[in-house]
Order: structure tokens, then C-alpha cells, then sequence
């Protein structure tokens, strides 16, 4: 149990609900962890593509990340974006791999990933439609290194085509959901651990013709730049259009030397994750026009803060605007269930009042 309170708050505008949206009571197959969703509105419906973690060896203690033996990608759609989730019977994906991290060839599904023979785990899914199509990004564990890859959902919605995969180290992809200035353009995260040591982790941007070539690459945001972080940042849901800018959530990582989570799970978790709000230019989105300095969304509901896998943990995956000007912000809460909060376009700008550092 958590011993270690919070002493951030989030932003008075965001309104969460009592109860997370999504567990592991909600599957009809294997499930155990079930957070880090992506969600979007398609033809009126609420999808959410979500993250499963299972599999965990009990005879393991910490169990922590290593002792699960599973992952897989489950889909669910909702006609109000707050409950009755209907999972699909299948998951999209799911991947088992053995002890010490082995590749997996094919998924228990018979899915086969031959351009990625060392691939170990596909996970944090994010979901952009984008000219007629559903775009997916994950982030992609292999052998050798951690990559972000982006992929096409199925017209079926029961699987995915993988287009592209980043080198490592580099995760957290988001993809803008238009071309700028005839380009797709997304956000990543990279993790340079040579120039600043371990876990100084920025936000970057590239450019793509095709969604498979990507370059122009440049700095948004440093994790210096943030007040609430001191370890790392990375892009959390895609960037949504707006007439003030692209309204850009990330995620902010602080850290202390003593342990704060200590669970049965992750004796060791010493992190938080907050949410952060900024504005990216409309034509230029690698330009930060403004940015909270305060966090958007912090852990503070028992089910955020005291219980779960890795306590302290928002991890936003999906925004939604609703035609009158109402966002729904999806976040996977303490690496363990998936909850929604609401605000508004309006509130949300109206934080982003300090410019680029
Ligand atoms: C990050 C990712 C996320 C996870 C977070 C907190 O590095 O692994 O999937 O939610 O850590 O554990």
C-alpha cells in the first residue's frame, strides 16, 4: 500500500469521474492489467484500443515488469465514450514470450511479424483517423531496442498492418491526424542516455512523405522545460486541432531518490506521472506557443495514487472534442485501469499561458 500522498494537484478544469472506465473485469479473455488506451470517435462511436498486461508469474516477487509473460491489444467500443464498453471477444493482438525476453515469432492469434523477427511486445497503443484510414501507433519492444511503429487498423477492426518502425531507442509516437504543410508530421520520443545520463527525455517532431521515410527532425520540447518534471517527458495523446493551435498533451515524469509506490508489484517505482497541456503552432507544430506550467491531471484518486501495478502513474492516450467544445482526456491510471476526465477546449487554452522558454 501506498505510503507516499501527492503534494501536486491537477488543474481545477479537469473533472474526473469516480471509477475508472475499463478493467480487467470488463475482458472476456485473459486480462489483468488493462490502461494506456488510445480512443477515438469513428462514424459516432467511442473506440478505444487498450493494453493488456498478464501473464504474471506468481512465483516472482517483486513481480515488476519481467515477471509478466503476455501482452495483448484489446479493442472495445462504447456509444457514449464514459461506459458500456463492448469488447470484442478477440484482442488484436497478443504476444507471449518466454523467460528472459525471447522474441516472438507469432502471436497466440497466428499473426506473423516477419520484417520484425526480434519483436517481444507491442504495447500503448494510440489511435489517429486520418484521410479515410485508422492509423495506430505502439510502441514496439524488440531484441534489440525499443522502437515506435506506426500501423493501419483493419477495415474489420480486428488487426493491423505494421507500415513503419522507428530505430531505437524511441517511443510514444503520436501522429498529428493531417498533413502540414504536405507532410505527416509526428510527435516522439527518443531516449538519448549519452549527453545528460540516464532518463533526460525530450519531445521531438519529424516529417514524413509516406509514413514510412521520416526526417527533418527537430527539438519541441525539453524536459528542462517543464516545471513539474525532472526526469522525462513524452507525447501522450495525438495533438487535436484547434483554432488557438494544435492542443498537445504530454506526459511529465518527476522522480525521488526513496521508493514512493512500493508495491507487492514494483518494490522499486520511486516515479509520478502527470499529464501536461501545451499549444503547437498551427503551421509549424515543432513551436511551443504555450504551455502550462502547472500539471494538467495528477494522481489523486485512490485508484490512481494507493493501488494498482506502479501507483503515481497518468499516462493520457486519447482527447476527444465533442462538436461543443467538450474534451473527453482517456488516461491509464497506476499502469493498472483505464479512466476518462472531461474538460473544455476553452479551459484547456486558457492554461496554456506561458510561452516558449
Ligand atoms: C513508461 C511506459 C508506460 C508506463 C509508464 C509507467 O515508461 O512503459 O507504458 O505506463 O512507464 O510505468
Amino acid at each position: 500500500m501506498a505510503q507516499w500522498k501527492p503534494e501536486i494537484k491537477g488543474a481545477s478544469c479537469i473533472r474526473k469521474l469516480d471509477k475508472p472506465i475499463l478493467t480487467k473485469a470488463d475482458i472476456p479473455y485473459e486480462a489483468e492489467f488493462i490502461f494506456n488506451a488510445g480512443v477515438a470517435k469513428l462514424n459516432g462511436k467511442y473506440v478505444m484500443i487498450f493494453r493488456n498486461d498478464y501473464g504474471f508469474d506468481a512465483s516472482q516477487y517483486p513481480k515488476s515488469w519481467g515477471s509478466n509473460r503476455a501482452i495483448s491489444v484489446g479493442i472495445a467500443v462504447s456509444d457514449n465514450g464514459v461506459d458500456n464498453w463492448q469488447v470484442h471477444e478477440r484482442p488484436l493482438v497478443d504476444m507471449h514470450w518466454g523467460l528472459g525476453w525471447d522474441a516472438v515469432g507469432v502471436d497466440s492469434l497466428g499473426k506473423t511479424f516477419p520484417e520484425y523477427p526480434d519483436i517481444q511486445r507491442l504495447y500503448d497503443p494510440r489511435i489517429i483517423p486520418m484521410e479515410d484510414a485508422i492509423y495506430l501507433c505502439l510502441a514496439m519492444d524488440t531484441v534489440h531496442g525499443l522502437r515506435g511503429c506506426i500501423a493501419k487498423l483493419n477495415d474489420t477492426l480486428d488487426g493491423f498492418e505494421i507500415i513503419s518502425a522507428s530505430v531505437p531507442d524511441n517511443r510514444n509516437m503520436v501522429l498529428f491526424p493531417e498533413k502540414i504543410g504536405g507532410y505527416y508530421v509526428r510527435l516522439e520520443r527518443p531516449f538519448p542516455v549519452y549527453s545528460r545520463g540516464r532518463d533526460r527525455f525530450d519531445i521531438w517532431l519529424s516529417k514524413s512523405p509516406d509514413l514510412k521515410f521520416w526526417g527533418e527532425s527537430k527539438l519541441v520540447l525539453g524536459v528542462e522545460d517543464v516545471p513539474f518534471a525532472n526526469d522525462k517527458i513524452g507525447p501522450a495523446a495525438p495533438p487535436v486541432k484547434t483554432k488557438y493551435g494544435w492542443l498537445t498533451l504530454f506526459h511529465a515524469v518527476d522522480k525521488e531518490t526513496e521508493g514512493r509506490g512500493q508495491t507487492e508489484w514494483d518494490l522499486y517505482w520511486n516515479k509520478r506521472y502527470t499529464a501536461g497541456v501545451m499549444l503547437l503552432d498551427l503551421d509549424d507544430p515543432s513551436k511551443v506557443i504555450g504551455m502550462s506550467k502547472e500539471p494538467l491531471i495528477a494522481p489523486d484518486m485512490p485508484y490512481e495514487s494507493d493501488y494498482g501495478f506502479r501507483q503515481n502513474v497518468i499516462f493520457p492516450g486519447g482527447m476527444i472534442v465533442e462538436d461543443d467544445g467538450s474534451v473527453k482526456i482517456y488516461y491509464g491510471a497506476a499502469d493498472s485501469v483505464e479512466c476518462v476526465a472531461f474538460s473544455t477546449v476553452e479551459e484547456l487554452v486558457a492554461l496554456c499561458t506561458e510561452p516558449r522558454l
